[in-house]
């Protein structure tokens, strides 16, 4: 991958600019500073390399040379797009499972952010705000894909087994245009972000539906229940054991043991 061959092949593609690295620390680092600094709407940061590649609670997410997809893009969300960005994570979800059909995929949404195939996370996404008082002046939207086996960490680093895309595909597809296809769905799915169809279709992907799941909240308490699906702003709604409907804005989903 290199600067002059990714401009080429997103050439057709509506960026506000592009900023490539051979080796970075963190392209949602770079994407935030980026933003603060007046980056357009759509403009995007990718790396080769992350060297502090994160996920969220200051998790880690390994990046290594050659072996992967890292990007962020930045969203200047418009007034009418205000309203509806806790569903950001969704839309981003939806372009890489969308985009995986173009390989015959039938990619999973853990809920919120990871991707599975075959019950294993191929990619995880990490959606960051800046603000400008109370309204939200960016988004960026952070993607790490395993494209190449090398891309997936030891055991020994992970909560949830992980997977390539070359692991499941026999061969590991061409990152340029790989990436070219996320970014074509999300941005063919931005109208989307006000209507329930955006919804809809991340529901659809769900893994888990009518399993049992525990789901380990952002302060570290665990609701259990089984999972029925999505509200309409992207959280996640469980019915516990008295039958009562639980709703979680934030948290890991894990399928709960059987007893
Ligand atoms: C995520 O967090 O899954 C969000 C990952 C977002 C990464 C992108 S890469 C471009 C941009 N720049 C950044 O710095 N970040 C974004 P979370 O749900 O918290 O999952 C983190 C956990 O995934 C870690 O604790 C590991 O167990 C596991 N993990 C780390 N690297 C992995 C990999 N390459 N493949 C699969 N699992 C991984």
């Amino acid at each position: 991958m290199n600067e002059t061959s990714l401009k080429k092949k997103l050439s057709d593609l509506p960026l506000g600019g592009l900023r490539y690295f051979d080796s970075i620390g963190s392209t949602n680092d770079e994407a935030l500073t980026w933003a603060k600094d007046g980056a357009p709407d759509l403009s995007l940061v990718i790396a080769d390399e992350q060297t502090q590649g994160r996920g969220r609670l200051d998790r880690k997410w390994f990046t290594p040379k050659g072996t992967a997809l890292a990007f962020s893009l930045i969203l200047r969300p418009s007034a009418a797009l205000r309203p509806h960005l806790s569903r950001t994570v969704g839309l981003a979800a939806l372009s890489i499972t969308d985009s995986l059909q173009t390989y015959k995929l039938d990619a999973r949404i853990k809920w919120p952010n990871d991707i599975l195939l075959d019950g294993r996370k191929m990619a995880g996404i990490l959606v960051e705000t800046t603000w400008s008082g109370d309204i939200p002046d960016s988004v960026v939207i952070g993607m790490g894909v395993n494209v190449m086996k090398a891309s997936v960490p030891a055991e020994e680093y992970l909560q949830f087994p992980a997977i390539s895309l070359e692991e499941v595909l026999g061969y590991a597809p061409v990152r340029e245009e790989l990436l070219h296809g996320i970014l074509s769905a999300l941005i063919a799915r931005l109208p989307e972000m006000g209507s329930n169809n955006l919804i809809k279709a991340w529901d659809e992907k769900l893994s888990f539906r009518g399993e049992q799941v525990r789901v380990r909240e952002g302060g570290g308490q665990v609701v259990s229940g089984e999972l029925i699906g999505l509200a309409s702003d992207g959280s996640l709604r469980l019915r516990d054991e008295h039958g009562n409907f639980v709703i979680v804005r934030f948290g890991d989903v894990s399928l709960r043991p059987s007893a």
